[in-house]
């Protein structure tokens, strides 16, 4: 705690744009985590093509699995909704968005050992604008993450001021910034390592991004997006789906109120319009038609 009575981390999440708990969980209920993962990468030898669970490696197959990502798993198995009410989570959250939080989306990115798939820089904002900034990222890490296994990567200090850069190539939205815009010094950046069980937390603003895993080592690590009650979103580029199957946003509150009011106030934004001639189906389909890569 501060003088002013706030945790620590509230001033770094404001100056920096980001901050770790290390070990908020502890390695049973870690266990139950990696249990289920286990049980879905299973499943996934079955699957030849993206679905609404699975984004798939290009190399994935039957007998060598690799996913890139297993969306809104919150959906497919209680251990994942369940860890919204640990207590722990709610306070971190409570300290920062106040008391009444609804969530926002879950994905679970799985980087497979030996290339497991990197992440172009961008801001999440981009990806949902809401009608206030009171929007931030939880990443859960289930696996150590090392600098060798393809951790996030942040640029601390990026979230301020508040803009919104271009993430549009050729007029469609491409999920990424371009590097060669030169708007961002890449130098800065810094990667998220931790033991499993930790949690970081990093502002929508934040630019970030993460290389592929060239270690032997499986780096899973579960992104949830939280959001104050009173932040409705200007778009979502994963609706309808998101709304079908959690149940309207006024339902998806995880503490406090549902506040059905939104506080509006002046943000930036660019509107994230898909290609026509393809659904939006993850971050990493998007950012195939990429020109200019940072990481590969
Ligand atoms: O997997 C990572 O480390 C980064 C995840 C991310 O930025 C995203 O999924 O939007």
């Amino acid at each position: 705690m501060d003088g002013a009575g706030q945790p620590n981390f509230v001033a770094e999440y404001h100056e920096r744009g980001y901050f770790l708990v290390p070990n908020l969980l502890n390695m049973d209920e870690v266990q139950r985590f990696r249990t289920v993962i286990d049980g879905l990468i299973e499943r996934s030898r079955s699957i030849t093509q993206h679905t609404d669970v699975f984004d798939l490696e290009p190399d994935h197959t039957a007998e060598r699995p690799r996913l890139r990502r297993i969306k809104q798993p919150h959906r497919v198995d209680p251990v994942f909704r369940d860890f919204m009410a640990h207590p722990k989570l709610q306070a971190v959250l409570t300290a920062i968005l106040g008391p009444d939080i609804r969530h926002q989306t879950v994905k679970l990115n799985t980087k497979f050992p030996d290339g497991g798939s990197a992440l172009e820089w961008h801001q999440d904002w981009a990806f949902y604008p809401h009608c206030n900034d009171s929007v931030l990222a939880v990443g859960l890490m289930i696996d150590d993450v090392t600098t060798e296994n393809g951790p996030t990567l942040v640029i601390p200090g990026s979230h301020r001021p508040r803009r919104v850069l271009d993430h549009h190539q050729d007029g469609v939205f491409a999920g990424a910034i371009d590097p060669t815009r030169k708007e961002i010094d890449f130098t800065k950046a810094v990667p998220v390592t931790g033991p499993a069980g930790s949690i970081f937390v990093f502002d929508a603003f934040m630019v970030h991004g993460a290389a592929s895993n060239q270690s032997k080592n499986i780096r899973r690590t579960c992104f949830y997006e939280f959001v104050a009650s009173d932040a409705w979103p200007i778009h979502q580029i994963n609706d309808p789906g998101v709304v079908a199957s959690d149940g309207p946003l006024e339902s998806r509150g995880i503490a406090g109120r549902a506040i059905v009011k939104p506080r509006v106030t002046e943000v930036p934004v660019r509107m994230p319009i898909p290609r026509p001639d393809r659904p939006y189906g993850s971050i990493y389909e998007a950012q195939k038609d990429l020109t200019n890569r940072y990481f590969s």
